[in-house]
């Protein structure tokens, strides 16, 4: 089975520092941990990466193709801007399945519309990094169907 790429965009390599009482008191590196550990359960292997640079996701998510069979992303603030990462996205043949740890809908107006949402099989938002995981599972069911 090809891996899983999951990626994270800005700030997100600040989690565990960052506004714990939004985003939890994990670190990303605790997410990734728990990540590699659940994917054999689920007969899937991981590569997690994270940048702050819209043009490295970018990058990344073309790299994906014809190597990865499914992209867990969440694109942080990018989410909400970023017609270079949809454009990107469109591009790749897998699965996609978008993650926001905090509820995105009971935030800000601003954080209320992702692009991402629009090539994104489901979304999870307001899960915590527990999101993460659910999303591996939910990843594991579409590609064994
Ligand atoms: C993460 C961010 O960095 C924010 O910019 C988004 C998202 C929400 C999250 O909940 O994971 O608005």
């Amino acid at each position: 089975m090809k891996p899983i790429f999951v990626l994270n965009g800005p700030n997100l390599n600040m989690l565990g520092q960052r506004q714990p009482e939004i985003y939890g008191q994990e670190t990303l590196a605790d997410v990734v941990a728990q990540l590699t550990a659940l994917a054999p359960e689920l007969g899937l292997s991981v590569e997690a990466m994270q940048s702050n640079h819209e043009g490295q996701l970018v990058d990344w998510i073309q790299d994906a193709r014809g190597v990865a069979a499914g992209i867990i992303i969440n694109p942080g603030a990018y989410s909400h801007t970023s017609v270079a990462i949809l454009d990107a996205l469109n591009l790749f043949e897998g699965v996609v399945l978008e993650v926001h740890i905090s509820n995105i809908h009971k935030r800000e107006a601003f954080r209320h519309h992702s692009f991402v949402s629009s090539r994104a099989e489901g979304v999870i938002a307001g899960f915590g990094t527990e999101g993460y995981l659910l999303a591996l599972r939910r990843m594991a069911t579409l590609l064994t169907r």
